[in-house]
């Protein structure tokens, strides 16, 4: 224990260890020795998940986070494994990845799209308009904390994860000795907390250290015996200039009884009679707000930064932890509550979550419990990913174990990254949405130089994907070339101030946001030449419908093209937008000229003559996947309000004949789109085939969606559309109020409930009590005076309403 020379390594900033102590890495296959005997009986909270054996993979671990740490817990008994992230850790650094000959083939590259010549349009493309280099770097895992306990054999196992307290448990008898385990990670401590306790004094025998594939270092603290450190650097072996984000993390032990022994990277606790551990973890990454190309060098020291959280948590006991932890989570949690009664609940609510999933295949329906379970674990996931000041919810939220994890676990926003933000508002998380708010600010600077650099625009532009470090050029290949990113996020800010009502958010983010997003596109945009379908008309090219192909009359696949029906959706969607912005700022009347003139020379949604779908591409072609997992010709239902069952019923029929076409299958968020799509037509039924569908098919035991791998988007989708069958709000009436839609795509499946807390456009907080499939009563509370308008069961009325004051509605009113 600490007996070891310590130097200081000039050039990382990191302490320097002995080979020896470096050699955690993670090689072997990970497997809990212990034989679980018999399961401890569940108790019926039905917000909890439950197991009756450890996650024997990841997939089968419990996560926990904060919006910078996140955990995922395996329950293990002789051998326990946490894996842990910080949301900043990733490798790679700002860059300038701007073709430098974008703008010069651009016109040469529209000229031949626009004369059918896509596979010399691709060719020229590949070469002048993809990002150099053309793939991002990873987020990455932090490092993982392996244990032994000398636990051979345990009986009346349990693990679960409570989702009203943010709380993972496990506990067990071994020798007749009651053993409980209890973690969480706290936003107010900045850090993860693991209490062990047993029934019996000096019961608790313990062993871990810190474990990493690559690039790291465990060492016995030498200024602190009860200190674990974990440092690294992300390439750190490579030369300088190739060195990535450095990271540290600290596992602290607080002990009452027992011994400790700290050496060569390892504690080793005897006897002890309670065990807190506490970890908290940093890296050098500047931030958003600190992002730039070229990068100023940063000096922040990561293992400094960890060692304050850890001194300023010494003195609080666990309960204070714990409590502090419970009641920062609750103030979101708590806003909304949504059951849905189970006839079986006694009996399934003791059924471990596992089972629940399988059970669903063969009841043919989502047992009740398991809803209300799934809803309240996407809201449970945007609050421990997604926290303001912190990195937004990537692809995987924020829980990544690998180096190199699917995709990158980056930001797409060609919909994942939109999707995982769709339930932030309607479910009452509206703070939640700042990390994506701040995201968008940091990537402006980038974009604008995208903008110009390839486009000779103005304003600023994402492509499909983007990273911590502000890559906004296409990547990836030549479907990367989708210029759309930066508009449709720019839909985001407006969302919040819909929901909100925030003008001064309006004025200082999304207006500026949404401005720059449009002026890109207005500079972007051509006039489709003569001999061209829609001649004189504006338009993209080039342009893709994101990641699908189509037949050419000659036979050729591509999919690149110009004037994609999504881009077109998207570009109608946010010059309304901006229009109205001007409007409530009254600000900009020649901006907001230029939008509205746009506007009118966009091409409509059209639909196929041949087969009565919306159709994908300016031309009727066939696609080459009938069932392709985008739905992107379809952003106009939703998340846009352009498509809808009162304003443009023929468009709306387009629309569901496309659905029905692209069928009930896919990946886990592209269920969950097309979940909130059928919403929006309002049907349930069909909306809950496809919850169906996603939980029976697509979600892994610890219910996280199951993209095919693990991808955290259809968790979020899902959470939303939940919450759309039962409350939507994007109509607007004739006096351009805000409709609130009560129950507008119930199933006969749910046909009995009760939410509380969801939010209604216009700021309103909406409660709802239903039962035989039909209205109960609904309890509107605006924020401010003025109409407030209904709907249920296709007709609408309106009532005054008074801020503060909850306007009561009952069936009766519909009549
Ligand atoms: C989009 C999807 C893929 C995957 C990836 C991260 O490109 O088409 O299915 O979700 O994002």
């Amino acid at each position: 224990m600490g007996n070891k020379t310590i130097k200081a390594q000039p050039s990382t900033k990191m302490i320097d260890v002995p080979a020896s102590q470096r050699q955690h890495k993670i090689t072997q296959f990970w497997t809990d020795r212990t034989q679980i005997q018999s399961a401890a009986s569940l108790s019926a909270d039905p917000l909890t998940l439950y197991y009756t054996h450890p996650a024997g993979v990841w997939e089968e671990a419990l996560p926990l986070g904060n919006g910078q740490l996140g955990a995922m817990v395996f329950g293990g008994v002789a051998d326990e494994r946490v894996q842990l992230n910080e949301s900043t850790l990733w490798a790679g650094h700002p860059q300038d990845p701007n073709n430098p000959k974008g703008k010069m083939y651009l016109p040469r590259i529209q000229q031949l799209l626009f004369e059918g010549k896509n596979k010399e349009a691709i060719d020229l493309a590949d070469t002048t308009l993809m990002g150099l280099p053309k793939n991002i770097k990873p987020y990455q895992s932090l490092g993982e904390l392996w244990f032994d306990m000398p636990h051979l054999k345990a009986e009346q196992y349990t693990r679960s994860l409570d989702l009203e307290r943010a709380l993972q448990q496990t506990s067990y008898v071994y020798n007749g000795i009651k053993f409980f385990r209890e973690s969480f990670i706290s936003a107010p401590a900045n850090a993860m907390v693991m209490h062990y306790t047993a029934n019996k004094k000096q019961a608790l025998d313990l062993n871990f250290t810190w474990k990493r594939a690559q690039d790291f270092s465990c060492i016995s603290d030498p200024n602190d015996s009860t200190q674990l450190l974990l440092e690294g650097q992300i390439g750190r072996s490579a030369p300088a200039h190739e060195r990535g984000t450095k990271f540290a993390a600290i596992a602290k032990v607080i002990l009452k009884g027992g011994k400790l022994i700290n050496a060569d990277g390892h504690i080793s606790i005897t006897g002890a009679d309670e065990i807190t551990i506490i970890i908290t973890a940093a890296t050098d990454y500047p931030g958003l707000k600190h992002i730039a190309y070229p990068q100023t060098p940063v000096d922040i020291d990561p293992l400094a930064s960890c060692r304050k959280v850890i001194s300023s948590l010494n003195k609080q006991h666990y309960q204070q932890l714990k409590q502090a932890h419970i009641e920062d989570y609750q103030q979101y949690f708590n806003r909304v509550k949504f059951n849905l009664p189970d006839p079986e609940q006694d009996k399934l609510a003791k059924l471990p979550t596992d089972s629940l999933i399988r059970l669903t295949k063969e009841l043919q329906k989502i047992p009740n419990t398991l809803v209300n379970k799934f809803f309240q674990f996407g809201r449970y996931l945007l609050i421990s990913s997604s926290r303001p000041g912190h990195m937004p919810a990537n692809l995987q939220g924020l829980w990544a174990w690998q180096m190199d994890p699917p995709w990158n676990a980056d930001f797409h926003t060609n919909i994942n990254l939109q999707m995982n933000y769709w339930p932030a508002e309607v479910t009452n998380l509206s703070e939640l949405h700042k990390p994506l708010f701040d995201l968008t600010k940091a990537l402006i600077p980038f974009g604008e130089r995208t903008a110009s650099k390839l486009y000779g625009a103005k304003g600023w532009v994402v492509h499909h994907l983007t990273d911590a470090w502000g890559y906004t050029a296409p990547a990836d290949g030549v479907q990367g070339i989708w210029p759309m990113g930066s508009a449709w996020m720019a839909q985001h800010p407006w969302e919040h101030y819909s929901y909100t009502g925030d003008r001064e958010f309006l004025k200082v983010q999304a207006y500026p946001f949404m401005k720059g997003a449009a002026e890109f596109i207005l500079d972007f945009m051509v006039k489709i030449p003569q001999g061209n379908s829609f001649a004189g008309y504006w338009t993209t090219n080039p342009s893709h419908s994101p990641e699908n192909s189509f037949i050419l009359p000659s036979g050729e696949v591509s999919s690149f093209t110009y004037g994609a029906t999504m881009d077109t959706q998207i570009i109608r969607d946010l010059l309304q937008n901006c229009v109205e912005a001007t409007k409530l700022l009254d600000c900009d009347p020649e901006f907001r000229q230029r939008c509205q003139a746009a506007l009118t020379k966009l091409i409509p949604t059209q639909v196929s003559k041949e087969t009565g779908r919306i159709m994908e591409w300016i031309e009727d072609y066939k696609e080459t996947e009938v069932n392709h997992r985008h739905t992107s010709h379809l952003f106009g239902l939703h998340p846009s309000n352009q498509i809808s069952i009162v304003n443009t019923p023929e468009l709306a029929e387009a629309a569901k004949k496309t659905l029905l076409s692209r069928g009930d299958h896919g990946t886990g968020w592209s269920l969950a789109w097309k979940i909130n799509m059928w919403n929006r037509l309002h049907d349930g039924e069909h909306a809950y085939r496809l919850l169906y569908n996603l939980i029976s098919d697509k979600t892994l035991p610890n219910l996280f969606d199951n993209h095919p791998p693990f991808q955290i988007d259809g968790n979020f989708g899902a959470t939303a559309a939940i919450a759309e069958m039962l409350l939507q709000s994007q109509v607007r009436d004739k006096n351009n109020n805000y409709l609130i839609e009560l129950l507008p795509a119930l199933s006969h499946r749910m046909d009995q409930g009760s939410v509380t807390g969801l939010k209604a456009r216009g700021n309103r907080t909406v409660n709802i009590q239903w039962e035989n499939g039909k209205l109960k009563k609904a309890e509107i509370l605006p924020s401010s005076n003025g109409p407030v308008c209904i709907s249920y069961a296709g007709k609408q009325i309106e009532r005054n309403g008074t801020k503060g004051i909850a306007v009561l509605i009952t069936p009766d009113m519909f009549q």
